[in-house]
């Protein structure tokens, strides 16, 4: 088959409406998608993103608005899709785990897992957090115990019945696959702490809930619900299941947060394994982000919603200001002071300055005639520098540079002054020119990965046929 891309973000839980923490994870999933569309062909790229909606935390925030089950999560399932829309991501498909496509291939998984031995039925005792739908160990709570993502919520005592999986037969074939495929989780660090953890043993792991009052049943008995992890997982096969998909499940690659990485690199490729389906291409974990230093949570009242920030700034300005303020991959901070500086000084002041300033100065000074360069000029240059960047999945790196080229067009109009120039000295100011405008249609090529709604507005002063096309505002920080 020739190269073609899956990259998929989680299915977000429908507790509650997105925030700037899932929208980085899907701005980041969406870049990358953007980028291999112009790599690939666009028929060759399939984005998945969707919604974990058979979790207790959701039955209880139904039950907490008043709403019974399906309403509520029909609801939220729109309001989550609603939001992507707004803010520009390019999915292909939207998975709701309550569809029958999934229960269909969850129910097909479990089967096929039993039916290899891994499945068995036992009794577990111990504590539960709903807050992360996660079986914990004394150890893994606070002093006072507590969970420590969620400590404002009750830690449950479980005494169950559950069916099992034999997690602890796969420790030796996943160290084997992280020794065989050392850059198959991203960033390395992240490969280092599951080795570790693998190293220091694997239990097995209970996948069914005898109280939980929703979600998908288990094929083989109907009294108990399946753990809703080992269900949110297989939504990435899931949604391969048909004729025109099937061949993308061998390029799946799986964009998380962090904090879910052991669900994604041990339980996840050990129930592939089980199953006997391939395992997925790789995995990037991306770090976490505070707010002005604090994390972000509803009771401090300090979680930002990326609608907001789109209405106020704009989509590529959210995209931009959230991918380029730190490394993917480490964890970083986010201050509305530092993004509205951001906003000013390199979108408004830097991007569109130039692209104004470039084509309204060839339209007076050359009657809109791009004059034609026969130096050479660095553009393919720039392009490739700016392909490795995403290639290493380093979207700061990408942006950075995008930055430093439309500051190095924008330092060169101010020295050479070119519309001073132009008036003592033609020929060598067309030679300015034709560099500047080579810059704008480079930047203009970049935009379609970086700054997707303005790349077609670039594009359109960029102009055709040697002719520049008029020049306007590609930023508009009155907004504000
Ligand atoms: O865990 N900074 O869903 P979820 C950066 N349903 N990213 C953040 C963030 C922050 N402060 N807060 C959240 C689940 N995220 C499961 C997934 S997949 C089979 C099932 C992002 O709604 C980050 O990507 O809690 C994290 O992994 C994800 O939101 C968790 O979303």
């Amino acid at each position: 088959m020739n190269p073609a891309t899956f990259l998929t973000t989680p299915v977000y839980y429908v507790n509650d409406v997105p925030h700037i923490g899932h929208s980085y994870c899907t701005l980041a999933t969406d870049t990358l998608a953007r980028y291999e569309r112009l790599k690939l062909g666009k028929e060759k790229v399939f984005f998945l993103t969707g919604t974990d909606e058979n979790s207790q935390k959701t039955v209880d925030a139904a039950e907490k608005a008043g709403i019974d089950t399906a309403t509520y999560l029909k609801d939220m399932a729109t309001k989550w899709r609603n939001c992507w829309d707004t803010i520009g991501i390019s999915y292909n498909d939207f998975i709701r785990t309550t569809e029958s496509r999934h229960v269909e291939t969850v129910h097909e998984l479990f089967q096929k897992i039993y039916d290899k031995g891994d499945i068995y039925k036992g009794t577990y005792k111990g504590l539960y957090c709903t807050g992360c739908e996660t079986f914990k160990k004394t150890s893994d709570l606070s002093e006072d115990g507590r969970c420590t993502d969620h400590p404002n919520q009750e830690i449950q005592q479980l005494d169950e019945t559950n069916y099992f999986f034999r997690l602890s037969a796969y420790q030796e074939p996943l160290l084997k696959w992280f020794e065989d495929n050392p850059g198959w989780l991203q960033p390395k660090s992240r490969t280092n702490e599951i080795v570790s953890f693998l190293k220091s043993g694997l239990e097995d792991v209970s996948v069914s809930r005898e109280t939980a009052e929703f979600g998908i049943s288990l094929p083989m008995d109907p009294s108990h619900k399946v753990y809703v992890w080992f269900d949110a997982l297989i939504n990435y096969y899931s949604a391969t299941r048909t004729d025109s998909r099937e061949d993308f499940w061998q390029s799946a690659y799986h964009i998380i947060g962090k904090d879910i990485t052991r669900f994604h690199c041990v339980i996840w490729p050990a129930m592939l394994m089980s199953a006997g389906i391939e395992l997925p291409k790789g995995v990037f974990a991306h770090g976490f982000f505070t707010v002005n230093g604090t994390k972000m949570s509803k009771s401090l009242g300090n979680v930002i919603s990326p609608i907001a920030l789109s209405e106020q700034y704009g989509n590529d300005a959210l995209r931009a200001g959230l991918l380029s303020s730190f490394e993917f991959g480490n964890d970083g901070d986010f201050s509305a002071d530092n993004f509205a500086e951001f906003y000013r000084t390199k979108l408004a002041g830097g991007v569109g300055n130039l692209f104004n300033r470039v084509t309204v100065l060839i339209t007076k000074l050359c009657d809109g005639q791009v004059p034609v360069l026969e130096t050479s000029f660095e553009a393919k240059t720039i392009k490739d520098e700016f392909d490795g960047f995403l290639e290493r999945k380093q979207l700061k790196g990408a942006y950075d540079f995008y930055f430093a080229t439309v500051d190095k067009a924008n330092q060169r109009l101010n020295e050479t002054e070119v519309w001073k120039l132009a008036k003592v000295d033609k020929d060598a100011a067309d030679i300015i020119f034709a560099e500047l405008h080579q810059y704008l249609e480079v930047l203009s090529e970049m935009a379609e990965v970086l700054l997707p709604e303005s790349a077609p507005k670039m594009k359109d002063m960029v102009g055709t046929d040697g002719k520049v096309g008029p020049g306007g505002i590609l930023f508009n920080s009155g907004k504000e």
